[in-house]
């Protein structure tokens, strides 16, 4: 037979199993979803505070998020959302940009991945000011929650 047949049928059977696998199996959850909403927040890493402001962010599944965060520290921490492929050295005094579509449902937490030490290098070996002020604080506690919700459940 020809082989230009060949490679057409080959053509067609893969075309149409993508299609068959879109309109009969793939489930609603794992289809690729965007609400066409960009979301530009910024989060702080607060000077001597190991706090990432905001701790809580809110977004909807398919939100396309476009995130900066902002180091005021004079050394440096990380940024990761592991369910979002997201790990990023924050240099001190810096600013970095990291941009992902919110395609899982669930709470997810973000955190400093760069040891950054902690409040004993404080006078007092508290952190002054803000939510915590007079709270020991460190690298293990500056961690934070993306809460990604469907749009699709809330209206059933
Ligand atoms: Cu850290």
């Amino acid at each position: 037979m020809n082989k230009y047949l060949w490679l057409i049928i080959v053509g067609i059977v893969i075309i149409g199993g993508g299609i068959a696998y879109t309109a009969f199996i793939r489930s609603e959850e794992s289809a690729p979803v965007t609400t066409g909403n960009v979301r530009e927040i910024t989060i702080t890493a607060r000077k001597l505070h190991w706090t990432f402001d905001p701790e809580e962010i809110t977004v909807e599944r398919g939100d396309k998020i476009i995130l900066t965060v902002v180091n005021e520290d004079d050394f440096d921490h990380g940024f990761s959302i592991d369910a979002f492929g997201i790990s990023q050295r924050v240099p001190a005094n810096q600013t970095i940009k990291a941009e992902f579509v919110a395609t899982q449902v669930g709470d997810f937490p973000y955190y400093c991945s760069v040891p950054c030490g902690d409040s004993s290098i404080l006078p007092g070996g508290v952190v002054e000011g803000g939510a915590y002020a007079g709270e020991k604080r460190g690298h293990f506690d500056q961690i934070g929650k993306m809460h990604v919700r469907s749009i699709i459940s809330e209206t059933q």
